[in-house]
């Protein structure tokens, strides 16, 4: 039966002595050195009696070894589970428990938090560190560097990516090998990369974007990454003239942007630079063009979905809009209320079709049921438009989204832990513009009756709760939320009270 994800990314590549991974202290790990270290790995996860099916939770740093992590998983037929390394162990505790891992693989120095946690779910536990080292490793290098891939179908579950909900509970999308090959395999023909492009990639791999977009699209091709463990001006403007290609959210590109000494020469050798993940600035657009003579390529994907719209590699690239439904990928735009298909200019929900939508949420069936069709059309929360010449635009959110550097807030959330502490009635949180991250979380406040809430002490409660990322940046005080008639808190009100707040920052 073979196993199409491992044999059509990873497989693929058996016996190359090509580069793959370009990594941060100078050394070039090859194609077939990756997989003999896959290999490794996938032995030592059977020997820790996985099986295919089983769920592995990952919370680790960005490093060579992680990645393999993730191919040792194709091999053995086990569902990989990433999980962001910003995340406290009071989140972590939740996805392990829903997602009923049997593995969870962490950083040593989170191991005191998570062996609890994972004790009380019945999972075994592994450490992997950023430079390599930990138990995960020290039993893989005891094995043998060959693996036979376990037998699976391209409708067998692969990952699970967790997306916060609208009611503050995180949703795991199952996403099967078939999701995550058809959109590889398009988006290398889309955006045509080839065994001689070298990627800067500086996104965490926790992600879709930094995982499946681009990790998977370097696999597919044959290319090779420089790969680093973050985002860091300097390594980017040093690296720049030894890649071909780039993707990154708008903050990637702003923060390029600040700073003098990203020259156009340094981007001569460059001939893509991709964003997605959050809405690019018009203005961003133009400047990078300005400066380097190249025109961004922006996308449209979520993680239930994968890459869902690309601007054109040919064509014009419009500032402003992301461009064409990838081939295979249906896209409408239908009426909030009845679900009904709008015509073309008119404004209303995005909804997606095609290969790369996922097959649900991890025992979620309600709400999987509520976004995704019988028809299967995903509903994506997106607000948009199709214009007259196809280009689709995203003109705003109809969930309650904040995105932040890239990274998605679910303002419930956060409003759940605010509303539980000493002297607070409700609490709303909005997003407004911020310089850097596009946008930021802010809380508001309303006190109980005769109460003064301890700002400083709820804003210490938050830090030892929620990742840094969700973290309002200012808690304000307010006597009572704005109600429209219906009594449903206004939103867009406080957005526009607040619009300024970070607007020099
Ligand atoms: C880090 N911090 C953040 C963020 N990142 N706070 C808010 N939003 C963030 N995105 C915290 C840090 O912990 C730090 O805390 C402080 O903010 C400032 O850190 P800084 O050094 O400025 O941040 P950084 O480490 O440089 O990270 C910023 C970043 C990073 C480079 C924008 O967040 C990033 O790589 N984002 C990419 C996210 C991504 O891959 N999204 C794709 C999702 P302290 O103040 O305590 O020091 S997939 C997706 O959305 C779909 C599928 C799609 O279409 O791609
Ligand atoms: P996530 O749940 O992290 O996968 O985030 C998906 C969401 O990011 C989408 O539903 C959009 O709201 C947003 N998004 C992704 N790419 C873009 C883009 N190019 N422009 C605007 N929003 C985007």
């Amino acid at each position: 039966m073979g196993n199409p994800l491992y044999d059509r990314l990873f497989g693929i590549h058996a016996g190359k002595d090509t580069p793959f991974l370009h990594l941060p202290d100078g050394q070039t790990l090859t194609h077939a050195g990756f997989l003999d270290m896959a290999a490794r790995i996938a032995n030592a996860l059977t020997g820790l009696e996985l099986e295919p099916g089983d769920r592995v939770a990952v919370q680790v740093e960005k490093s060579a070894e992680a990645l393999a992590l993730y191919a040792a998983c194709a091999q053995a037929g086990l569902i990989f589970l990433p999980l962001n390394t910003g995340y406290t162990a009071r989140e972590l505790s939740y996805f392990i428990e829903n997602s009923g891992a049997s593995l969870v693989v962490c950083d040593a120095a989170s191991e005191t938090a998570l062996t609890a946690i994972a004790q009380n779910n019945r999972a075994r536990l592994e450490t992997l560190n950023a430079d390599g080292s930990g138990s995960l490793m020290r039993r893989a290098l005891g094995m043998l560097p060959a693996f036979e891939p376990a037998n699976r179908s391209e409708d067998d579950l692969a990952a699970f990516l967790y997306t916060s909900g609208t009611t503050g509970r995180s949703k795991g999308a199952m996403l099967t090998q078939a999701n995550l090959l058809s959109n590889a395999e398009t988006l290398v023909q889309e955006w045509r990369f080839t065994d001689r492009d070298v990627l800067l990639h500086a996104l965490p791999i926790f992600h879709t974007h930094g995982l499946f977009v681009a990790t998977n699209v370097i696999l597919a091709s044959g290319g090779s990454m420089i790969f680093l463990p973050k985002f860091d001006l300097d390594d980017m403007l040093r690296l720049m003239p030894q890649a071909t290609t780039m993707m990154g959210v708008p903050t990637f590109y702003t923060r390029l942007l600040g700073d003098n000494r990203f020259i156009r020469e340094l981007s001569q050798d460059m001939r893509l630079f991709i964003s997605g993940s959050a809405p690019l600035l018009a203005d961003t657009h133009s400047e990078f063009e300005a400066r380097t003579g190249h025109r961004i390529l922006e996308r449209y994907g979520m993680t239930e979905t994968n890459m869902n719209t690309s601007n054109p590699y040919d064509g014009e690239r419009r500032a402003g809009t992301v461009g064409f439904p990838l081939p295979d990928v249906e896209l409408k735009v239908t009426d909030p209320e009845t679900g009904a298909t709008l015509p073309d200019g008119e404004i209303g929900i995005i909804e997606v079709r095609g290969p790369n939508v996922f097959q649900g949420y991890w025992k979620m069936p309600e709400k999987t049921a509520a976004e995704l069709r019988e028809d299967g059309f995903f509903i994506t929360g997106d607000l948009g438009r199709i214009d007259e010449d196809g280009y689709v635009h995203i003109v705003g959110r109809g969930k309650d989204l904040i995105i932040s550097g890239g990274y998605n807030i679910y303002p419930k959330e956060i409003e759940l832990l605010l509303d539980e502490q000493p002297g607070v009635l409700e609490s709303a949180v909005i997003g407004v513009p911020h310089p850097d991250f596009g946008e930021t979380p802010v809380g508001i406040l309303v006190p109980a009756p005769g109460q003064a809430p301890d700002l400083d002490a709820i804003m210490r409660t938050v830090l030892g709760s929620l990742a840094r990322f969700k973290h309002p940046r200012q808690l304000i005080l307010l006597d009572e939320l704005p109600r429209n008639t219906m009594g449903k808190v206004q939103k867009n009100t406080l957005r526009e009270t607040y619009k300024e707040l970070f607007a020099t920052a």
